[in-house]
C-alpha cells in the first residue's frame, strides 16, 4: 500500500510538470488580476497598434507599470488599457506586489 501511495504522488507531479503551459504566450488583448496576485495569462502576445486592457478580479488593489513607463493603479473591479504601438517583448509588473506580480506582452 506504501509503494501505490507513492508512486500516484510521483506521477502527479510529473504530470503538472508537462501540463504546465503559463510561460507559453496566449493571443489576448485580455488580462485579467486573478486571484490572488497574479496576471493571468502571465504573457500574451498582441499586433502592433493593439490595445491590452487590465481587469482588476481580485479582491485587493495592483497596477500595471511597464518597464520605463507610467504606474497605473487599477482598484477592484476597475480596468486600465494600454496601446503598444511598436513592437517588441514588453515587462511590466504590479509596483504594489512586484515580487508576485509580473507579466509580459509581446507586440509583434
Ligand atoms: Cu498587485
Amino acid at each position: 500500500m506504501r509503494r501505490a501511495a507513492f508512486s500516484a504522488v510521483a506521477i502527479a507531479l510529473l504530470a503538472g510538470c508537462g501540463g504546465s503551459r503559463s510561460s507559453e504566450p496566449v493571443a489576448t488583448t485580455e488580462v485579467s488580476m486573478a486571484k490572488s496576485y497574479r496576471f493571468e495569462p502571465k504573457a500574451i502576445q498582441i499586433n502592433a497598434g493593439e490595445t491590452v486592457t487590465w481587469t482588476n478580479d481580485d479582491n485587493f488593489t495592483h497596477t500595471v507599470q511597464v518597464d520605463g513607463q507610467d504606474d497605473h493603479e487599477v482598484g477592484r473591479g476597475k480596468s486600465v488599457s494600454i496601446a503598444f504601438d511598436r513592437p517588441g517583448t514588453y515587462h511590466y509588473v504590479c509596483t504594489l506586489h512586484r515580487h508576485d506580480m509580473d507579466g509580459t506582452v509581446i507586440v509583434k
